[in-house]
């Protein structure tokens, strides 16, 4: 292991006390009322600016410095640091710090900053690299002068990718702070809310909070979950990211210098960098630690169809019953609080859904899974002996409790509340209990966990309310909406098994995740799906996500997209937005361009809010539900790419969805756009996101570009290109090089899996393609780890398309078919082919060039060659 170690001894003199220039202030006063005052108070320096800019920021001279020189350890180096400044934010800043960085691989690197105290930790499991550093691709420096930083570069090209001498830090019990300087301004992530842009806005101050919170996308706002993760693309194409585990209220400043000044107001500074140097691999390095999403259910990656606001099961099955009318697949039906009575959990309302059980039998039946909602809390005020929820709830000792050692009452869906603690083992087994139970009344293959952030109408306790104390009302509040920890949540010095809540808030939905799928799976003893609200660090290992409620609005149906993409840099591809949006009343072109979009979510559902007109796909007219069924159709089409891609999510973390900068990271244009999304490497999305407009600007990268439709070259390169996108049409387009395997759609997936196979061969330059193909039973427990699964790959090359089955332990998969090809791009007419030998006579050469081959006919799990004469 190579670690330089340099400690630059520059000029004090150079940092006399003088404004520092506004791109690179660390603000010394992010609390409301900054005055001159104040902040000469604090012993910070106060000098005018432009609005929105830190008047108020910390002297040069700020922090720590170094005792000694740094220490070895095994695996990096430990120093311990000095306070060595007057100025301070709060007060009771630490004195001595120690920062260890640990060398955990060549691309992961942690460094952890404590006061040594007993600080809280986030339990997240950590996964150890898949080897020992043996050649790191970064060095790390130290700089004692004016103050302690470091700065971590990259070993092959010098770029110094995290370098916290912009400056700032402090520990204190309930304020820490760190400055980071980054090396580009292309930089992404940081969630989850709401962002204008996928690429940060490096041109002003814009503080992004992070605390759990039923909060719509909106802004910046602090929503649902905490991802305290962001990208970097440096400058020549190298990328990094950066991970900062902790679990309090937190807030990443975006800044002009460029970089981020973070603050959280718990815990304290732990974090890991990853060193690429692609892309691709920061999110395999960082969901190696982390944990990745296993493969969905194969009826996951089907159409789902929701709503709150089903006045009855007549309604629902209205619903479902013109959905298929109209030749739109479904796979999904969902439960929203509507079914239940009185919005109990594990009830369902006997008048207005009467039958439910038998129905939810009958979809079965029909091939439609049925998924309902269960919200955290528990009525308490029911009376004992009626709700075995409540009951049991109180025997088994599960409720999170206020310091006098009584279960805090909050107010929600069904009145007054006590919310379970899932970080305590008896409400693991309470939780699994119900859901067992539950299973027996309504015959689920999933489950949707709501209002886990937790969400509460009130602040803190409605009972009694919130004491005055440190947790309630700490010295510093980040940007979080309405500033005010305990605003429609619990009071933070409710007590949870694993931590006061002023810590483990953001981890209430994370904690609920895993007791939540393990006892799913295992009253299935399937895979299933248990979809959540509140996420977190590390939540991919249990939960899909939906990006909760949006508005019907073209903004928000943009918005989906960069909300995506961040999903998928967390580890948690399986993801997507209510198509057509939550909130608000739909109209038909919104929803129809909405529909053509979110067939393309990997988590593909229309949801819709109570009140709002009906937007269910086929309640519009006819050239509405037709685009609707052409797009969910080629999505069920593609549907074993997009199962392969997961595959390759959970055995590599690779995204699913992903930028094109992904893939194009040399091409600087590529690095801001953020209104189309490729699955994949092979396939681009182009959607119209505008009101009135029946085209759509669409970015090409440099590659061979087809359209799906047709096979159609695009022949324009590195360049954007206007296309037409009229009413009932979505741009998608094949990238030359792949193979995408393909089956004959149906109306659901149970049908669909029963069809042949397809393969669209897209060549490149060279005239080569190769792709791959995984496959499974579609509900098996964890099939990359059991091996029971089919995996092949298929190379195009000269001409000659040949297969190479990589395993072979799905037993189905030999009586399952390739029977179809289309080849794009062989730029000559096709004269003739032969399958093994013998010539195919059943192709025709379409007037785009493309080649399509019939009634192949060859099982799937034998060898074969098909040369294009
Ligand atoms: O207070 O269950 O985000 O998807 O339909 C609203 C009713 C509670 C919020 C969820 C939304 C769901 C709704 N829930």
């Amino acid at each position: 292991m190579r670690i330089a170690i340099v400690i630059l001894a520059l000029c004090a003199a150079a940092y006399a006390q003088q404004c520092v220039p506004v791109p690179d202030r660390v603000d010394c006063h992010p609390d409301p009322d900054a005055s001159e005052e104040n902040c000469l108070a604090r012993g910070c320096q106060w000098c005018t600016g432009d609005e929105g800019t830190p008047w108020c920021h910390v002297p040069a001279n700020y922090g720590y410095k170094m005792v000694g020189t740094p220490e070895e350890t095994p695996n990096g180096y430990r120093v311990t640091l000095s306070r060595s400044t007057n100025a301070s934010y709060f007060g009771n800043d630490a004195e001595t710090l120690t920062a260890t960085f640990e060398v955990q691989s060549d691309y992961r690197l942690r460094i952890k900053i404590t006061d040594g105290t007993d600080r809280f930790e986030v339990p997240l499991k950590i996964n150890p690299p898949a080897s020992e550093p043996a050649s790191p691709l970064f060095s790390i420096e130290f700089t004692n002068d004016p103050v302690f930083s470091f700065k971590v570069i990259r070993q092959s090209t010098g770029t110094v990718v995290f370098d916290t001498s912009l400056g700032g830090l402090t520990f204190s019990d309930q304020f820490i702070q760190l400055g980071i300087k980054i090396p580009s301004t292309n930089a992404y992530g940081i969630g989850e809310n709401e962002q204008p842009s996928y690429r940060h806005d490096f041109s002003k101050f814009t503080p992004v909070p992070l605390f759990a919170r039923d909060q719509s996308p909106t802004g910046y706002k602090n929503s649902y979950g905490v991802h305290p993760y962001y990208t970097v693309i440096e400058n020549d194409g190298n990328a990094h990211s950066v991970v900062i585990v902790n679990s309090n209220a937190q807030e990443f400043v975006i800044q002009p210098t460029p970089g981020y000044v973070y603050r959280t107001i718990g815990g304290l500074l732990d974090i890991y960098v990853f060193l690429g140097p692609t892309v691709e691999e920061t999110v395999q390095q960082f969901t190696e630690a982390i944990g990745r999403q296993s493969i969905p259910p194969y009826f996951g990656l089907g159409f789902q169809l929701c709503r709150w606001g089903y006045d009855s099961i007549e309604t629902m099955q209205a619903t479902v019953n013109r959905t298929a009318a109209a030749g739109i697949p479904q796979d999904i039906q969902y439960g929203d609080i509507d079914i239940m009575q009185s919005e109990l959990d594990f009830t369902y309302d006997p008048t207005r859904f009467h039958d439910l059980p038998a129905y939810v039998t009958e979809l079965k039946s029909k091939g439609i899974k049925f998924i309902p909602i269960v919200d955290p809390f528990i009525k308490y005020d029911e009376p004992r002996g009626t709700y075995p929820a409540l009951d049991l709830g109180d025997q088994m000792d599960v409720w999170m409790k206020r310091s006098s050692g009584e279960p805090w009452i909050g107010n929600c869906w069904p009145g007054q509340v006590y919310y379970p603690d899932y970080s305590r083992n008896s409400t693991k087994q309470w939780w699994a209990i119900l859901l067992r139970e539950y299973k027996n009344l309504i015959d689920y293959d999933g489950i949707w966990i709501d209002m886990n952030e937790p969400a509460n109408w009130g602040k803190g306790d409605v009972v009694v309310g919130c004491e005055n104390n440190k947790y309630n009302n700490p010295p510093y509040v980040p940007a979080i909406e309405t500033r005010d920890l305990v605003d429609n949540t619990a009071c933070m010095d409710v007590e949870q098994d694993f931590g006061i809540h002023y810590d483990t808030h953001s981890l209430y939905g994370w904690s609920e995740s895993e007791p939540t799928t393990t006892a799913v799976r295992d009253i299935l003893g399937k895979r299933s799906i248990v979809v959540s609200r509140s996420t977190f660090l590390g939540s991919g290992n249990w939960v899909a996500h939906w990006l909760g409620d949006n508005m019907s609005t073209w903004s928000n149906m943009k918005a989906s997209i960069i909300a995506l993409l961040h999903f998928n840099l967390f580890g948690m591809p399986y993801a997507g937005s209510d198509i057509c949006g939550f909130g608000m009343n739909s109209n038909e072109e919104m929803c129809t361009r909405w529909q053509q979009l979110g067939a393309f979510y990997p988590y593909s559902r229309n949801h819709n809010a109570l009140g709002n007109i009906e937007q269910d796909p086929a309640v519009w007219g006819p050239e509405s539900r037709e685009s609707t069924r052409r797009a969910l159709l080629i999505r069920y089409t593609l549907i074993p790419y997009l199962y392969t891609l997961f595959f390759h999510h959970k055995t590599k973390g690779s995204t699913v969805v992903r930028a094109l900068f992904h893939e194009f990271t040399k091409d600087p244009v590529t690095h801001g756009i953020d209104e189309q999304m490729m699955w994949g490497s092979g396939f681009l999305i182009s959607p119209v996101l505008r009101e009135g407009h029946d085209s759509v600007t669409a970015y090409f990268p440099d590659a061979r570009w087809y359209s799906y439709y047709d096979g159609a070259e695009v022949n324009v390169r590195g360049a954007y290109t206007n296309l037409d996108a009229p009413f009932g049409f979505i741009n998608l387009h094949v990238r030359g090089g792949n193979i995408l395997p393909t089956q004959e759609p149906a109306m659901n997936t149970d049908a669909s899996r029963q069809n042949p196979f397809g393969l669209i061969i897209a060549l490149d330059d060279e005239s080569l393609a190769e792709g791959t193909l995984y496959y499974d039973d579609g509900n098996s427990i964890e099939p990359q780890d059991s091996g029971l699964y089919f995996l092949t790959s298929y190379t195009y090359n000269n001409g000659t398309l040949r297969n190479q089955v990589e395993r072979n332990e799905f037993s189905e998969m030999s009586q399952k078919v390739l029977n179809t090809i289309r080849l794009m791009g062989v730029d000559r007419e096709v004269t003739g082919m032969t399958v093994n030998g013998n010539a195919h006579t059943d192709f025709t050469q379409l007037p785009s060039g493309e080649v399509q081959v019939n009634n192949l006919n060859l099982t799937m799990v034998t060898p074969f060659t098909i040369t294009f004469q």
